[in-house]
């Protein structure tokens, strides 16, 4: 008995893996194991001797059984500590650099428009992109019949028909936001909006959802010089050049009356745009004087204050400023793409270590 359990009790001291265990386990209490055919005697022996050597064979059972088990447990634990000392990560570590997202154009567009206008004073206000057609179309002295409602694809929120709430829509402009500002803080006021909006149209040079900004400036005496002056100084900002001529021409919105699309001096020499210099114009926003009518549902009294307003697509200054050749690339998600066009974080645009890279 005592050659027996020192032969195993020193053999599973001894394995090194879960088999050599096994394998020692079968050979002692397995079915045709030692000690199993030693416990199979007893019914051969003498009831002294079954008292004696019953116990005894019974404890070595035991005893080979729980060593069994905790050279087990022993061997996991010295698995799983080889495991932690060689799989282990350093997450303090820093991104590898060619690892790295990069900003998107429309990002940093936005916030070069916005250093760019804060430099003269304007705050960045936001609102909801759900609308109801209050803030969308009717405070904005668009009327329930008027071809913009039409004109401006508008998406609408399914309704349930028994449902009598105002209709709700996508925003298809960010004017609401203006409006929503008025309400609330009243005049004076100079903010910028810049946001998604949403208009059912999709081309090479449309898509379904887009950005844009719009500036507001209430105050008194404000006239259309103000407006002349506030767009200059931003073009010149933003495309980086000393001279730009901007060229307003007579238009029609229902939210500012007079109303002027603006232009801007430009040249394209094969291909590549300049801005500021040539006997080229192109289109790059639309403007006016805030009409009476909005003043008021905006709770501001248009004998008192007056204002003006402007509007501009973020996707289509980013493309001309960058030479982003299509829009619909913007939201493709192409890692190359965004590799090629996109921004370094951390390099946020302001007016005095230049606006863009
Ligand atoms: C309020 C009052 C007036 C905002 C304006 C435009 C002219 C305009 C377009 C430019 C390109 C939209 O992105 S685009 O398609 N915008 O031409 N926007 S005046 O006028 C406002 C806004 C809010 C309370």
């Amino acid at each position: 008995m005592d050659a027996l359990k020192s032969k195993y009790l020193e053999g599973i001291m001894a394995a090194g893996d879960e088999s050599t265990l096994e394998d020692l386990r079968v050979a002692a209490v397995g079915k045709k194991g030692e000690i199993s055919l030693k416990m199979r005697e007893l019914g051969k022996m003498t009831p002294e001797e079954r008292q004696v050597a019953g116990p005894a064979l019974n404890a070595l059972k035991d005893e080979v059984n729980s060593a069994i088990a905790g050279k087990k447990t022993a061997l996991a634990d010295a698995a799983l500590n080889e495991r932690l000392q060689s799989e282990w990560i350093d997450v303090s570590l820093s991104g590898r650099p060619r690892r790295q997202g990069t900003i998107h154009p429309i990002s940093q567009v936005t916030d070069e428009v916005v250093a760019i206008f804060a430099s003269l004073g304007f705050g960045v206000a936001e609102g909801p992109q759900i609308e109801n057609d209050h803030y969308n179309f009717d405070a904005l002295n668009i009327a329930p019949e008027h071809p913009a409602r039409q004109e401006h694809d508008t998406f609408y929120m399914h309704r349930a028909a028994d449902d009598d709430r105002p209709p709700h829509v996508l925003r298809t402009h960010t004017s609401p936001v203006q409006i929503r500002h008025m309400e609330k803080h009243g005049a004076p006021c100079r903010i910028i909006c810049p946001g998604r909006v949403y208009r059912a149209d999709y081309d090479q040079t449309h898509t379904p959802m887009f950005h844009q900004y719009e500036g507001l400036c209430i105050d008194k005496g404000i006239s259309m010089a103000n407006l002349k002056w506030t767009l200059e100084e931003f073009c010149r900002a933003f495309f980086e050049v000393d001279d730009v001529e901007l060229r307003f021409r007579a238009s029609h919105f229902p939210f500012t009356e007079p109303s002027a699309e603006v232009d801007i001096r430009c040249s394209w020499d094969k291909g590549q745009l300049k801005i500021g210099e040539g006997d080229d114009w192109m289109e790059i926003l639309g403007s006016g004087m805030v009409h009476p009518k909005v003043l008021q549902a905006g709770g501001i009294d248009p004998n008192e204050w007056q204002g003006f307003a402007f509007g501009m697509g973020i996707d289509r200054i980013a493309m001309l400023k960058y030479g982003i050749p299509d829009l619909r690339a913007f939201f493709d998600s192409d890692l190359r793409w965004l590799r090629h066009y996109g921004f370094a974080s951390l390099d946020m645009p302001n007016l005095h270590g230049g606006i863009s890279r």
